[in-house]
């Protein structure tokens, strides 16, 4: 079944979809440009501006392509569209359609009845198809080549805005049609800061670099972190390392179709706790990944939601002690029928550069 036939299947009778996300629409069409997504009934379109007319022509084949001209607005358009279908129901992204835009729709669509579309794109897009699979583990195997290479690039008196460009640069050079978010190199006590900003600091013999990046591959992400040594680590974080990959290894081992989210995020969380860090560890054990960085579901203390097979999740635990430093070790995993199956396959033993 095609994905908006699902979508649609997903609403009540007569009613069509209308998306705003960028990452839903490529999602439904493969349509990468700006614009909106119009499904319902027969109707099947894109609309969009000029500057994309070309490529969404391209790019979707199966939908039609409307073009918006002087004094006829996107929505404009898609009224038009509803119209002449006879449709009088349009379900919207509540969780990001504004207020002023709303507005504009409702002007647009007298006799329209709304209602919100709940999450139901971003609920179809949980389970990754074999097509989405091979994007991603593409993307995580250029993610890991790059880590190998800067394993050898990595060395005392390289800053961190070094270790990134060339990172970046690296995963540019692999085949990455961009960055999946902005890469994180945290080098000795910025290692707490879980989400550093990369900045001028040298790295020093004794520290840890943490590394934090994913490739982007025909719009699907890759997520993976790796923290490292440069020369002989003090045993305070060489216990901390051993720790989060215990941690890491063992909720990663336990992930699984039919597991609850909740029961792998305190799996890794009760291993740090006993081991005497577990206020050191204060976010999610992971996340959904896929045309976005982060998506449903969440390895999180608060998800009860079940595992299935085809869901792509992070486990990244991590302890973060400010004015030390920290570990974090992460890797993108495909729940598989049986079990799971790690798709960044860099070895998590600790790298001593
Ligand atoms: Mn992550």
């Amino acid at each position: 079944m095609k994905r908006t036939d699902k979508l649609l299947a997903m609403l009540p009778e007569k009613t069509a979809a209308l998306l705003h996300n960028r990452s839903n629409i490529f999602y439904l069409s493969g349509y990468t440009g700006e614009g909106l997504l119009l499904v319902g009934g027969d109707i099947r379109a894109v609309i969009t501006d000029f500057r994309y007319v070309e490529a969404a022509q391209k790019q979707c084949p199966g939908f039609t392509v409307h073009a918006i001209r002087a004094g006829v607005s996107h929505v404009q358009l898609a009224a038009q569209l509803l119209r002449d279908a006879g449709i009088t129901r349009v379900a919207i992204e509540d969780n990001i359609v504004t207020v002023r835009s709303m507005k504009a729709i409702e002007e647009a669509m007298p006799g329209v009845a709304f209602e919100p579309l709940d999450f139901k794109p971003e609920k179809l897009r949980e389970i990754k198809d074999e097509d989405e699979l091979s994007r991603i583990e593409r993307a995580c195997d250029i993610t890991c080549q790059a880590f190998e290479y800067i394993c050898g690039f990595i060395a005392p008196g390289r800053t961190e805005r070094e270790v990134q460009m060339a990172l970046d640069y690296k995963m540019l050079q692999l085949g990455a049609q961009r960055l999946a978010f902005s890469t994180i190199v945290a080098a000795g006590p910025n290692g707490s800061l879980p989400h550093a900003v990369p900045g001028d600091r040298e790295i020093e013999t004794g520290d840890m670099v943490t590394m934090d990046f994913g490739a982007k591959v025909d719009g699907y992400c890759a997520d993976m972190t790796r923290t490292v040594a440069v020369g002989q680590p003090s045993d305070k974080m060489r216990r901390i390392y051993d720790i989060v990959l215990q941690a890491q290894e063992t909720a990663q081992a336990a992930v699984a179709p039919g597991r609850n989210c909740c029961d792998i995020d305190a799996i890794a969380r009760d291993i740090i706790s006993e081991a005497g860090y577990g206020e050191c560890f204060g976010h999610s054990l992971g996340h959904g990944v896929g045309i976005d960085i982060h998506e449903e579901p969440r390895l999180s203390t608060r998800s009860e939601q079940v595992l299935t097979t085809g869901h792509i999740v992070t486990v990244e635990p991590g302890i973060y002690v400010p004015g030390l430093g920290g570990v974090r070790i992460e890797n993108t995993c495909v729940v598989t029928e049986t079990g799971v199956r790690a798709l960044c396959t860099a070895s998590k033993e600790l790298r001593i550069l």
